[in-house]
Formats: structure tokens, C-alpha cells, sequence
């Protein structure tokens, strides 16, 4: 017996000396030091009582710690299930109660209101501080630095990420332990990632980019990261000459290229640039190669599926497409309405079939159903088309979703919030261009008859109920919403209306 996807992303680096993590103060994590406190902080669980299956929800700052939790999780059969530290007590308190957590690790500034959730859920409580600091890691420290990897097939669950839905409800996506060790296997090849690679990792590790793209890879192909907190202008430059690679969203990208000290010597010693989670414009993909030489490789995934597609390494990268399904993906553009395949350069939906796509919907059949088609196909809701060189573009979609400097926010989720408040009589939450973040949220209300909702109250609300990247950046009121015959609002007319409101 064995664990497939500890095996293949930790296991296999047993006893090596050699570095993973760089952090910013000079310090470098080995393997072997990373294995030796995941094990660790495996006996901890173990010796709480969690049970391979269990799910273990997680919102820390990202720090090595974190990462060594993720493979605890994986070396002790459990279920990893990141989030968003941006998310408020309202959501972290469904995402727990979802998904059964029987443990909550959480930064030590949230305990006391974390506490109070896990105690009515019946989850126990863990602390965890980027400085290294909170009760895990105090028990950890004192924990044998081995542990007897626990028996999982391929099949088994590895991870739950929630992602929101159109109908404002969240979904734990279910990852399989193949899920991840596959695409992360395919991705090295494909991107020629060796262990002498160092890549550059500012990206959030509670989402697929971050964790299962960015890290996935590093470890399968025995590399190593300059591990930094968060995107900083300032870090990035200074340490891309060590680097080379570096993963983003194109916000990562756009940022760079409004700094005059990115330019070609810098990036002299980089062989490759990975964009996703957006879409990248074409003409970032211009000035980017005007500015450094290098070509970016743009590539298509999401939550459910991993990574489904990418620009070929070898051949042309071309801008505003998002490349080939990836060795093992099947990938079809259908008509949205009876399902059938259609031919290239027509344009309909996105589904997609193989070993990197996810299991379901945690408890939720259903929405599983409606997705995830018997044959293995997931409707992915964007929409695109395949050009006669084979080339996959992505041109809009057919869910209602807003991405915000690379993340997804589902308008539904604030619309609830919204037609909730006082004076309202029903909103509309739209995407309209932004030049940091490619999309922001705009707010359109109607007011009740005679009625003068406050909008700052209603943003109080807002704040107190949703993350911070997914609070409107202005609320506007209107008459009423523009409407179809049918009496569906017609939101693409309210991005016409707006869409040179956050324009530069
Ligand atoms: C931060 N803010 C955002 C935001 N990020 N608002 C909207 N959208 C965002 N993405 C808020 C901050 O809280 C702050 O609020 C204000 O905006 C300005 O913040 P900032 O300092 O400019 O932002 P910064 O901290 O630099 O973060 C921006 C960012 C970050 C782009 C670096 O958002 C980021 O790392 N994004 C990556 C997301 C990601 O990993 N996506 C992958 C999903 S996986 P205030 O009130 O303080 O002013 C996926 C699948 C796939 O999609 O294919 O990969
Ligand atoms: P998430 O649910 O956060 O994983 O986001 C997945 C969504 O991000 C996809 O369904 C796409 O709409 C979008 N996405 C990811 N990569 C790209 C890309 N390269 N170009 C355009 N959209 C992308």
C-alpha cells in the first residue's frame, strides 16, 4: 500500500539536503527540514484524534508552516481544506459547518471568534502564526520528526476548496489525491521544470494557482521557491535574479510592467513567465515581450480541474489564447443548450474530461449533477472556441462571475446582501474593467418606492459580511434595471453603461 500523492510530492524528497523554501531573510528550508516538521505536526493530528477522511480547515497567513500542514495532511490521510484569510466569520462559519471540519487551524487573532464557531460545530480549535508561533506548532515542536505515512488510494480525497456558486451558495469542490499529483506531474513536464529551477512564489497558497499549481510543481520536479508573503513590488525585483521562473495572475504582470526597474537585464536570468486565473490581455503580452524579450505563458484551469490547458513551451505562445488541453484532457466546445459537440471556431461552452478533473460537490448531488455529466465531462461555464491551428481562446462566460485580480467573486453572493438592506428594492452586482485588477464590483440598486436606501450603511453591512475583494468599489442607484422581454435583467447593458467608470 502506499499514499500516492505524499509519495510523490514529499516522499520522494526523504533525506535530501537540498533547498525548497528561500525565504526573505536569507533563512533556506531543506526537504529534509520541511519533512521533518510535517511529520511533526502529522503526529499532533494524530495524537488529537483526527482520522484519516477528516477534514482539517485552514486560514493562516502563509508562511513554511502552512505549507508543512498541507503535507501533514497528506502523510496523515486527511483532507486539506484551505481558505481565503480575507473571508469573514459569516463565511468561515459556513465553510466549517459544510464541510464537517473536525479541526480549525487559525491564526491566533481569530481564535476567540473562531472558538465560539467551532464549539457550537463540535471542531477542535489549533493556532498558527506565520512567526511560528500558536499552540500547533508548540505541540509539534516536541512531536518525533517521522511518521508512518497513512495508506490512500488514488482515488481518495486530498482537498476541499470552496468556490461560490451562481446561486450565491458556496461548493466544496472535492480533489482526489490523482487530481493533484497528475496535473501537477503533467505541468513539469510540459513547462521543462527540473530540480535546478527557483521560482518565485507571491501568490496566496489557500487557492489552486498558489498551492496546487505553483507548489505542486515546485515539489514533483524537486525545485525550489523564493517563498514571499505576498506580491510586493519591491521583494520581486530584488530577488528575480535568483529566480527562474515565476508564476502569476496577470495583475502580477501588469504591476511589473509599471516599474521601470523590470526591464531586460532583470528578467535576463528568468526561462519562464506562467500567467492564469485571468485573462491576460494581448497587449500585456506585447509589451511584456517588448520589455524583457520573454514570450508569457498563458494557461487555462480552475478550481474544479486543476489546469486544463496551456500554451506549448516549445512553439508559439499566442496571445489571448490560453494554448492546447494539456496530454490526458479532453477538452470540447459544446452548445450550451442541447450539449452538442460543435465544430472548431464555433463558439459555446467549455467541458472538459480527465484524470485533473474533480470528484463533485461535497454533499451536494445535485449542483453535481448539473455540472459534472455522467461521462466524466465537466460543463465549466466559460465559454470559448478552438481556431483551426488547434488553439483553445476563452471568450467570455456563461456564469455570472466577476474575477478580481484573480479572484472569483460570484455577484449572487452580494446581490443576497444587497436586496437584504433597508430601501432596497433589488440590485444588480456587475464586473466592469479595472486597470489593477482586470475586473472590479460595481453595485446597482433600485430603491423601494419612495424610499433613500443609505449606501453606507448598506457597505457596513457589506463589510461585516464578505471578504474585502468582494465589497462593490461604488454603489450606484438607479430607476430600475434594464430587463429582456423575458424579464431577465440584462446586466451586459449595465457594463456598457459603467464600463469607463474605474477606467485609469
Ligand atoms: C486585494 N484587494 C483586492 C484584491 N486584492 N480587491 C479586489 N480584488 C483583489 N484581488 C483589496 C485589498 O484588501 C485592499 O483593500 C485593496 O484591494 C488594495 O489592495 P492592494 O494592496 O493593491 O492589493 P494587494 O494586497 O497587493 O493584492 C493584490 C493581488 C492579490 C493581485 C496581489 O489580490 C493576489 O495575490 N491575487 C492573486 C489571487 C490568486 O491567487 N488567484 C488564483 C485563484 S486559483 P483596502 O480596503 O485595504 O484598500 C484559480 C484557478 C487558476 O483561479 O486558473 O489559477
Ligand atoms: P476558480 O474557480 O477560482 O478556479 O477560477 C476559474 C475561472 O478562472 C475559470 O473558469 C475561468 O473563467 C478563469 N480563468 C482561469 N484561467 C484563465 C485564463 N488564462 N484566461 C481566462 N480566464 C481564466
Amino acid at each position: 500500500m502506499a499514499n500516492p500523492l505524499y509519495d510523490g510530492l514529499f516522499g520522494i524528497h526523504a533525506g535530501k539536503t537540498t533547498p525548497f523554501l528561500r525565504l526573505l531573510d536569507g533563512q533556506v528550508i531543506t526537504h529534509q527540514d520541511f519533512l521533518a516538521t510535517s511529520a511533526q505536526i502529522a503526529n499532533v493530528t494524530a495524537q488529537i484524534g483526527l482520522k484519516p477522511g477528516d477534514r482539517v480547515a485552514v486560514q493562516v497567513e502563509k508562511s513554511p508552516d502552512a505549507l508543512a500542514l498541507y503535507a501533514a495532511c497528506a502523510q496523515a490521510g486527511l483532507v486539506f481544506l484551505p481558505l481565503n484569510t480575507a473571508y469573514t466569520v459569516d463565511e468561515l462559519s459556513y465553510f466549517i459547518e459544510n464541510s464537517g471540519a473536525s479541526l480549525i487551524v487559525c491564526d491566533s487573532k481569530s481564535e476567540a471568534q473562531l472558538g465560539k464557531v467551532a464549539k457550537s460545530l463540535g471542531a477542535q480549535v489549533e493556532t498558527m502564526d506565520a512567526d511560528g508561533r500558536g499552540t500547533l506548532m508548540a505541540q509539534a515542536r516536541v512531536m518525533p520528526e517521522s511518521f508512518t505515512t497513512v495508506d490512500r488510494q488514488s482515488d481518495d480525497l486530498a482537498a476541499f476548496l470552496y468556490t461560490s456558486g451562481t446561486t450565491g451558495r458556496s461548493k466544496g469542490a472535492m480533489l482526489t489525491q490523482d487530481n493533484l499529483l497528475s496535473n501537477a506531474q503533467t505541468l513539469v513536464t510540459e513547462w521543462r521544470f527540473t530540480s535546478d529551477d527557483v521560482l518565485l512564489h507571491a501568490l496566496p497558497i489557500f487557492h489552486t494557482h498558489g498551492l496546487f499549481v505553483a507548489t505542486n510543481v515546485t515539489l514533483a520536479a524537486g525545485s525550489s521557491m523564493i517563498f514571499m508573503p505576498k506580491f510586493d513590488l519591491d521583494q520581486i525585483v530584488d530577488r528575480m535574479p535568483e529566480a527562474t521562473t515565476m508564476m502569476g495572475v496577470p495583475t502580477f504582470y501588469t504591476r511589473l510592467l509599471g516599474d521601470a526597474r523590470f526591464n531586460r537585464d532583470l528578467a535576463a536570468h528568468m526561462r519562464l513567465f506562467v500567467s492564469g486565473s485571468a485573462p491576460l490581455l494581448a497587449e500585456t503580452h506585447s509589451q511584456f515581450e517588448e520589455r524583457t524579450g520573454h514570450r508569457i505563458l498563458e494557461r487555462y484551469g480552475m478550481t474544479e480541474t486543476n489546469m486544463n490547458t496551456s500554451n506549448p513551451f516549445d512553439g508559439e505562445r499566442r496571445a489571448g489564447t490560453v494554448g492546447f488541453p494539456l496530454p490526458g484532457v479532453e477538452l470540447k466546445i459544446t452548445n450550451p443548450d442541447t450539449g452538442e459537440t460543435l465544430p472548431d471556431g464555433d463558439v459555446g461552452q467549455i467541458e472538459v474530461r480527465g484524470p485533473n478533473v474533480f470528484k463533485g460537490y461535497w454533499q451536494m448531488p445535485e449542483k453535481t449533477a448539473a455540472e459534472l455529466r455522467e461521462d466524466g465531462f465537466f460543463i465549466t461555464g466559460d465559454l470559448g472556441k478552438i481556431d483551426e491551428d488547434g488553439y483553445v481562446h476563452i471568450v467570455g462566460r456563461n456564469k455570472d462571475l466577476i474575477i478580481s485580480g484573480g479572484y472569483n467573486i460570484y455577484p449572487k453572493e452580494i446581490e443576497l446582501v444587497l436586496d437584504d438592506q433597508p430601501g432596497v428594492l433589488e440590485s444588480a452586482v456587475i464586473g466592469v474593467p479595472h486597470p489593477d485588477f482586470g475586473e472590479t464590483v460595481l453595485g446597482v440598486i433600485v430603491a423601494e418606492n419612495g424610499a433613500s436606501p443609505d449606501t453606507e450603511a448598506m457597505m457596513d453591512v457589506v463589510r461585516q459580511s464578505l471578504a474585502r475583494f468582494k465589497h462593490p468599489r461604488k454603489l450606484v442607484i438607479l430607476d430600475e434595471l434594464p430587463r429582456n422581454t423575458m424579464g431577465k435583467v440584462q446586466k451586459n447593458i449595465l457594463r456598457e453603461q459603467y464600463k469607463a467608470m474605474f477606467a485609469s
